[in-house]
């Protein structure tokens, strides 16, 4: 006989669908250099490659997002970026642009003093949405970098129209071009800005998707809030809007450090994923929310940090999912303080392990997906013969 939680968790990890970035499986670094792994993907082929590995150790994650800088030449057609992911068993996710290295970008993008940048970036979304309209994706995802370095150097109110009006437009675009798409719009407090950041926090996010039309929606990125900041209201607000659009997920002990989910403060996303539930519970719906993996493996390697992040918030999801709902609701309602934090560490202190292997066996993959793929020998295998390839394109690794 299935239990009440049984029935509830496995239905919330069948719409726990979360999207594994390209960029998590190619050779990454700080400011101060990139540590090269031999197993690293470098082609679009090798990135999708590995995240079918990780869709077929997980079922969990069937879609790929693409950075378009990063990812694409100018030369690959779109249909044939989609035959390239479908042949490794996933599809195209979440398209990136990226209007923050090019040396025009310089002084920002769309809010940019220089006309020229701020041409050069609508024209650079134009193509992202003729990209993700032919490719499959069902999602435009923009950060922006763009912001000053310090007091006086601009005009905050000029870059704020600038934008607006900007995302006016692209969302004019998307409606004639990618009518199915939505429109995340993310934010961050500082970084590569250090004085101000246009778009600096979910309330700004807010205004900006406000303004640009009915398709767009905030992206929290779970690193970019300043210290002590309370995440899980800042959902709760945005549910409650019908705002939230979705994730990036990744953990931070300082900055944006981009480590993986729930390896600092694993509580911190339960209480997020709290929220989430307590919506799913109350409306009897699924929150439409994209979840996207946006952390950078340093030292980890790549393949085994996704796959670990891919379990651990289906952990800290499934946990969510195991509030008793009427209990904490009862203690609310009769201010018994104690009693409702009580029922909430008791859900984030079960064992969801049971739950997980049953979802898994149902879905015939491993119970344990970081455990087989660090006893396969894949990585090793994989190493190889992109070093060779490597080798082969410069030289050298
Ligand atoms: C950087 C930015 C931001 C963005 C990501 C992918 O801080 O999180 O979403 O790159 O472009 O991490
Ligand atoms: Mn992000
Ligand atoms: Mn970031």
């Amino acid at each position: 006989m299935t239990s009440d939680i049984e029935t509830t968790v496995w239905r919330a990890l069948d719409g726990f669908v979360i999207e594994i970035p390209s960029w998590g499986f190619a050779d990454t670094g700080t400011r101060f250099g990139k540590f090269h792994q031999p197993a690293a993907a470098v082609t679009l082929e090798e990135k999708f490659h590995d995240a079918g590995v990780v869709h077929r150790l997980t079922a969990a994650s069937p879609t790929m997002a693409i950075h378009v800088q990063w990812d694409l030449s100018p030369q690959q057609r779109p249909q044939d970026i989609a035959a390239l992911a479908k042949s490794h068993g996933v599809g195209v996710g979440s398209i990136n642009p990226n209007v923050f290295q090019d040396p025009c970008y310089k002084f920002g993008s769309f809010c940019s003093p220089d006309a020229d940048a701020r041409r050069s970036a609508r024209e650079h979304l134009a193509e992202c949405i003729t990209l993700g309209a032919q490719c499959g994706s069902q999602c435009l995802s923009i950060w922006l970098g763009d912001g000053t370095n310090y007091p006086g150097q601009d005009h905050l109110r000029r870059r704020k129209r600038d934008l607006q009006a900007a995302l006016r437009d692209i969302h004019q675009q998307l409606d004639r071009e990618w009518p199915a798409a939505a429109l995340l719009v993310e934010y961050k407090p500082f970084e590569p800005a250090f004085y101000h950041t246009d778009i600096a926090d979910w309330g700004m996010s807010y205004v900006f998707c406000k303004a640009a039309g009915e398709k767009a929606r905030v992206l929290i990125d779970t690193g970019h809030h300043l210290p002590g900041c309370n995440i899980e209201h800042i959902v709760a607000f945005l549910l409650d809007e019908g705002m939230l659009g979705g994730f990036h997920f990744n953990d931070r002990k300082y900055a944006d450090d981009d480590l993986t989910i729930g390896s600092i403060d694993p509580y911190a996303v339960f209480r997020i994923f709290d929220q989430i539930a307590q919506f799913e519970f109350e409306t009897g719906a699924r929150a439409p929310i994209a979840y996207t993996i946006d952390q950078s493996h340093n030292l980890k390697p790549k393949l085994e940090a996704t796959v670990q992040t891919v379990c651990e918030a289906q952990k800290l999801f499934a946990k969510a999912h195991c509030v008793d709902r009427k209990a904490l609701a009862a203690a609310q309602a009769n201010t018994d303080v104690v009693g409702a934090e009580t029922v909430l560490r008791a859900a984030y202190e079960t064992d969801v392990t049971p739950l997980l292997h049953q979802w898994r066996r149902n879905r015939g993959v491993p119970l344990d997906p970081l455990a087989e793929l660090r006893s396969s020998g894949l990585i090793e295998r994989l190493g190889r013969p992109r070093e060779a390839a490597r080798e082969r394109r410069h030289g050298s690794p």
